[in-house]
């Protein structure tokens, strides 16, 4: 055997299984980042690649950011780690009052753990127990929707709806439906929320007069759908949901780990939509994805609910090892001082109009078949040029070729840069996407 503390072999590729990675292909032709501050990335041949994803839409403060590393540095030097399991540390109280403070309506509890995956998990897991501890343990149904990603755990891919993210795995959480997606032909070209679609959350209703309400615990959706290549819901869609939620006692669950933290505009996609669901997961932004880290926000009647019993019994059987880790906990508030002190929800904001007048001047070029933007990110649909993705995935290396970095998601590119953006570097996006865009035709 190998002792454990041989000498690392250079530039050796085999051995690390890449997640979501065509890993043969990939090995052949590597991609690699060696470098990162503000907007920008550096290859190890040191080429300069601006960032139009904020890595993996979770960058959002931009990178190598100062105050964040001093912040976890200093927890370093204090205390490493501790568990959270009946006992507790100062800087999770600390966070947990803080996003109670910054959030919108009464969601006022913070339930942490370490990805938006296991936000998910725990988000699902919060509305069963909620249900069970409130008398009506018949509510273990969930609904999801089609386009919708909510991370890889197996409660997520079962309300998820991306084919291949479920279709190679067998077994699903029993007991999921699935609402229709809202990415309608006649939106094409929309700039922000498309007009039409707000009846489709009516499909909502169906599901119920099937199975019966007493049966469903859940509803979850992304506010504006990230990683199916960034589908902006149509207007009053979501204030739709809402009321069918409320009709009929089932809970609401804004899957916000992309839309959390800036992404439109404000803090969060309920502030923009002025929705309160009844549990909204987070994740990426949160901690500037300096540590993984992860979170589950709970309204009062939620988290009220699960204190019905003996002061001495666990309210939630649930939780993480590194729940509220003490380095995730130190680099989420420095985040949060980050977001405060420079205004990055506001010049997310302010940016918009500038980004959606940027991407929508793309229109016209060859294949580009649909262009959506809401807040500082952005879908733009290729039409396809032969078995599915491939023109996304010529455009993904080809803008990575000529210096950008954007997303792939089938044959769409999306593009959700850092918050410190400048205008400048949002023209230089839109120069390197239009000449990617061309390369590809
Ligand atoms: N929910 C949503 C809405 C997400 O966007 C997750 C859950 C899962 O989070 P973790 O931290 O477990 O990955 C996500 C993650 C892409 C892309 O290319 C998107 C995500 C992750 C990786 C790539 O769009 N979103
Ligand atoms: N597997 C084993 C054998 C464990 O002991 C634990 C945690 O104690 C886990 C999995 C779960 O790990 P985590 O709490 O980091 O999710």
């Amino acid at each position: 055997m190998t002792p454990p503390n041989s000498k690392p072999v250079a530039n050796n590729l085999e051995a690390f299984f890449m997640p979501f990675t065509a890993n043969r292909q990939f090995k052949k032709n590597p991609r690699m980042l060696a470098k990162a501050k503000g907007v920008h990335y550096w290859t190890p041949e040191g080429r300069k690649i601006i960032d139009g994803t904020a890595g993996l839409w979770c960058v959002n403060a931009g990178h190598g950011r100062e105050e964040i590393k001093a912040a976890i540095a200093k927890q370093l030097d204090e205390m490493d780690y501790a568990p959270s399991f009946q006992m507790g540390h100062p800087k999770a109280f600390e966070l947990a009052a803080r996003h109670a403070a910054m959030l919108p309506g009464d969601l006022n509890h913070a339930f942490y753990c370490n990805s938006g995956s296991e936000a998910v998990d725990s988000a699902l897991k919060i509305a069963l127990a909620y249900h069970r501890a409130n008398g009506q343990g018949t509510r273990t149904r969930f609904v999801g929707r089609e386009r919708g990603y909510h991370g890889v755990g197996f409660g997520g891919i079962s309300v998820g709806g991306m084919v291949n993210n479920r279709k190679w795995f067998g077994a699903m959480l029993p007991g999921v439906d699935h609402m229709p997606h809202t990415h309608l032909p006649q939106n094409a070209f929309s700039k922000g929320q498309p007009e039409h679609g707000a009846e489709i959350a009516d499909e909502l209703e169906k599901i119920v007069g099937l199975h019966d309400a007493s049966n469903i615990a859940a509803v979850i959706v992304e506010p504006c759908a990230g990683s199916t290549g960034y589908l902006p819901p149509p207007k009053g869609y979501l204030q739709r949901l809402r009321q069918i939620c409320d009709k009929h006692g089932i809970l609401l669950i804004f899957d916000e780990v992309i839309t959390g933290f800036g992404r439109l505009g404000t803090g969060f996609a309920a502030d923009k939509f002025g929705v309160i669901p009844d549990l909204m997961t987070v994740a990426k932004g949160i901690s500037n994805a300096t540590v993984p880290m992860g979170g589950v926000f709970v309204r009062k009647h939620v988290f009220d609910g699960l204190m019905n019993g003996p002061e001495s019994a666990i309210d939630l059987f649930h939780g993480y090892t590194y729940s509220a880790h003490p380095l995730a906990c130190a680099a989420a508030s420095a985040v949060l001082d980050i977001y405060r002190d420079e205004n990055l929800f506001e010049r997310s904001a302010e940016l918009s109009p500038y980004w959606e007048e940027g991407v929508h001047s793309l229109k016209g070029l060859p294949n580009v078949t649909d262009i959506r933007n809401l807040g500082l990110a952005a879908g733009i649909d290729l039409a396809p040029s032969g078995p599915a993705g491939t023109r996304g995935y010529a455009a993904f290396t080809k803008a990575f070729d000529l210096g950008l970095m954007v997303r792939q998601s089938g044959d769409a590119i999306a593009m959700s840069p850092p918050l410190v953006i400048e205008k400048a570097q949002i023209d230089e996006i839109i120069d390197i996407t239009a000449r990617t865009i061309r390369a590809v035709a």
